[in-house]
């Protein structure tokens, strides 16, 4: 039985995640990651005729999220439904030893046990949709395995490339396209391709032992980008999954030339690999107008990124990661799709 017959997955449910301000070198700012994000999406797809490619998603099992991360982390997060609707967490102590807690005893006041940084908030609602952002990712990979679709974009909000096993951070909970990895590379080798504007972190911390996802990122030089603490060229993976991981920093303000070479050598380097299956890890947070990032990507860019990544010819979930420029984030993601998933 085929679990999905459209292209494109979403969940109504990532509208509840809706976090108003983070904090920003110390002080309170609109929270980037806005609830219309998915919508605006939605809106343009519709726009330009592709309401029969959506898809809802079911619920998945959970057991897929215990698979990449902690069950005392999906706990506490889950633990904050019973806040009160008007109360968000800000985590504000970090602790780097810590003494007499055993992980389960960890409230919410001390979620800077599981989050490192203070910019991702947890709300009354956030379990249900950072859940909901991760069945869509599963979901598609579920099409994927059971080959009723070999390409699939699933509109995954919140975002997942920064949460890693026991970490969440980077306005990510769970780490939907590591949650697809982990499901698609119990059939064959997985390769992961990382395009939003920041080091995916969580998700070459999940995989950085593992010789069976191969995960390859193109992203703002840590030295002056978030999270600053990973991301370079030196980090290569260790132990089995040593050669396994390659990061592709890039300086500056990089506009479309500078970057389409670095894609053309990640993209080789999946050749090489020659995997089953292909994760895009897709940010549209590269655009020349995102609040966030320094690259100057085209409009044009991200219909050319779709049609490089649809001739690999690999069965292909893409996630959606960031992308904070909504004014645009309709226009980039569809066109990205329409290329990604030839329809035009
Ligand atoms: C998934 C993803 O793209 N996460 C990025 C997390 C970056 N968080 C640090 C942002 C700090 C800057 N705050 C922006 C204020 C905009 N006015
Ligand atoms: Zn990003």
């Amino acid at each position: 039985m085929p679990t999905c017959s459209k292209h494109i997955i979403y969940s109504a449910k990532e509208k509840l995640h809706a976090p108003d301000q983070e904090w920003n070198f110390g002080r309170m700012v609109p929270y980037p990651e806005k609830e219309i994000r998915g919508e605006t999406i939605i809106n343009e797809l519709k726009l330009r005729g592709y309401d029969s490619l959506l898809e809802e998603t079911s619920d998945q099992d959970i057991g897929y999220l215990e698979s990449v991360h902690s069950t005392e982390m999906i706990n506490h997060i889950r633990s904050c439904q019973s806040l009160p609707e008007s109360e968000a967490i800000y985590p504000h102590i970090f602790p780097y030893h810590h003494y007499g807690h055993s992980e389960s005893e960890i409230n919410y006041r001390m979620a800077g046990y599981f989050c490192f940084d203070v910019g991702t908030i947890i709300g009354k609602n956030t379990f249900v949709a950072a859940k909901a952002a991760a069945d869509t990712a599963v979901q598609g990979a579920r099409c994927l395995l059971e080959n009723d679709r070999d390409r699939v974009f699933a509109l995954c909000r919140p975002p997942g490339h920064h949460a890693d096993y026991k970490h969440y951070g980077g306005y990510c909970y769970f780490n939907n396209a590591a949650a697809a990895a982990n499901l698609l590379s119990t059939r064959g080798k997985t390769a992961i391709l990382d395009l939003d504007y920041h080091h995916g972190n969580g998700t070459q911390g999940i995989f950085y032992h593992t010789p069976t996802v191969y995960y390859i990122s193109i992203h703002g030089d840590p030295r002056e980008n978030y999270p600053y603490f990973s991301g370079f060229a030196a980090e290569k993976g260790e132990g089995l999954g040593y050669g396994h991981n390659l990061n592709l920093p890039l300086s500056g303000s990089v506009g479309d030339n500078e970057y389409f070479q670095a894609l053309d050598q990640a993209l080789q380097k999946i050749s090489d690999y020659n995997p089953y299956y292909l994760i895009i890890s897709m940010g549209f947070d590269t655009f020349v107008k995102d609040p966030l990032g320094d690259f100057k990507l085209s409009e044009e860019a991200f219909r050319r990124i779709g049609t490089r990544i649809e001739q690999m010819k690999i069965p292909t979930l893409t996630c959606l990661e960031g992308g904070y420029d909504v004014d645009d984030l309709g226009d980039n993601a569809t066109n990205y799709a329409e290329t990604f998933l030839e329809l035009t």
